[in-house]
């Protein structure tokens, strides 16, 4: 592990193009539950009952009151070292790109710019019939809320299973991946695409692919190196050196 982590920090200080994907797991220390795994969202919840267009267009009482419930959690929770650390090594690079698959802000709130957030934002929400979005920090959105321009019904703007992601954020992921030297991929679990497909194409364009997670993944065999802990503690030593 020491040795992989000081030959990961000689690559990290000479590559001008690094791009990072994240998941849920570098939430975690902040107190965000991820999805799943022992304490995860998806043992409370079933995921077709509240993260599909259909779940939405069955029961959107419901699906707002798992999405009230996250407001509320993450409204009472804050960054850790693990975000901070990307946002130091974004100010090192040239060329960064940090795409992630969450929805909580955390990475933003940290200070980190160059970021691609494929699955939406928990504080964005879109009229289900005037398409207006707005930004909303409210930690409880009520039962039903209507858009304030057309009283149409309100929904998250984030990306549930069997919807499309943006086709621009997107694209600037999969180019981010693609011209990338390395690629660090932290705390996700791998089995969500097309996020999970970002690992595999940095990799056929010739980037060093590295994981850091506290579990191995599905993905793990094919990676150049894994850290094995939590990323608040894994990415700190990898930027220590940096101001
Ligand atoms: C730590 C840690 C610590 C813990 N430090 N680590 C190709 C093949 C098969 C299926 C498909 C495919 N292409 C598309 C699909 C269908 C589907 C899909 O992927 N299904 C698979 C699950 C089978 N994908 C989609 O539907 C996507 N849309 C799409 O592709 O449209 C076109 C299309 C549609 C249909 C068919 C074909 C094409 C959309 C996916 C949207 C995902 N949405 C969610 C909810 C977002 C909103 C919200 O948050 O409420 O996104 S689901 C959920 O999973 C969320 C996450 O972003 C995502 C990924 O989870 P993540 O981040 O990896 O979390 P976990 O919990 O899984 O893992 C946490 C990890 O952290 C673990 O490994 C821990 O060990 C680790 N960890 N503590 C470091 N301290
Ligand atoms: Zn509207």
């Amino acid at each position: 592990m020491e040795k992989n982590i000081n030959e990961l920090k000689e690559i990290i200080a000479s590559s001008k193009r690094i791009t990072v994907l994240t998941g849920a797991g570098i939430s975690a220390e902040s107190g965000v539950p991820t999805f799943r795994g022992s304490g995860g969202i998806w043992r409370n919840y079933q995921v077709t009952d509240v993260a599909t267009p259909q779940a939405f267009a069955r029961d959107p009482e419901l699906v707002w009151e798992f999405y009230n419930w996250r407001r509320d959690l993450i409204n009472k929770v804050t960054f850790n070292p693990g975000h901070k650390a990307l946002v130091k090594l974004e100010k090192h690079v040239n060329d960064f790109t940090l795409i992630t698959q969450n929805v909580d802000g955390l990475h933003r709130e940290a200070g980190s710019r160059s970021l691609l957030e494929i699955h939406g934002n928990l504080w964005e929400v879109k009229c289900t019939k005037c398409s207006l979005l707005t930004m909303d920090r409210s930690q409880n959105m009520g039962k039903l809320p209507k858009c304030s321009q057309c009283g149409g019904l309100l929904r998250p703007h984030v990306v549930w299973f069997g919807e499309s992601l943006d086709p621009d954020i997107i694209h600037k992921a999969i180019e981010a991946s693609q011209n990338c030297e390395l690629m660090l991929i932290v705390g996700t679990s791998g089995v969500v695409h097309p996020a999970a497909s970002l690992a595999h194409q940095a990799k056929a364009g010739g980037a060093v692919v590295a994981e850091i997670n506290i579990e191995q993944t599905p993905q793990s065999g094919q990676m150049d190196f894994v850290l094995t802990g939590p990323a608040g503690k894994i990415l700190p030593m990898l930027v220590e050196n940096f101001n």
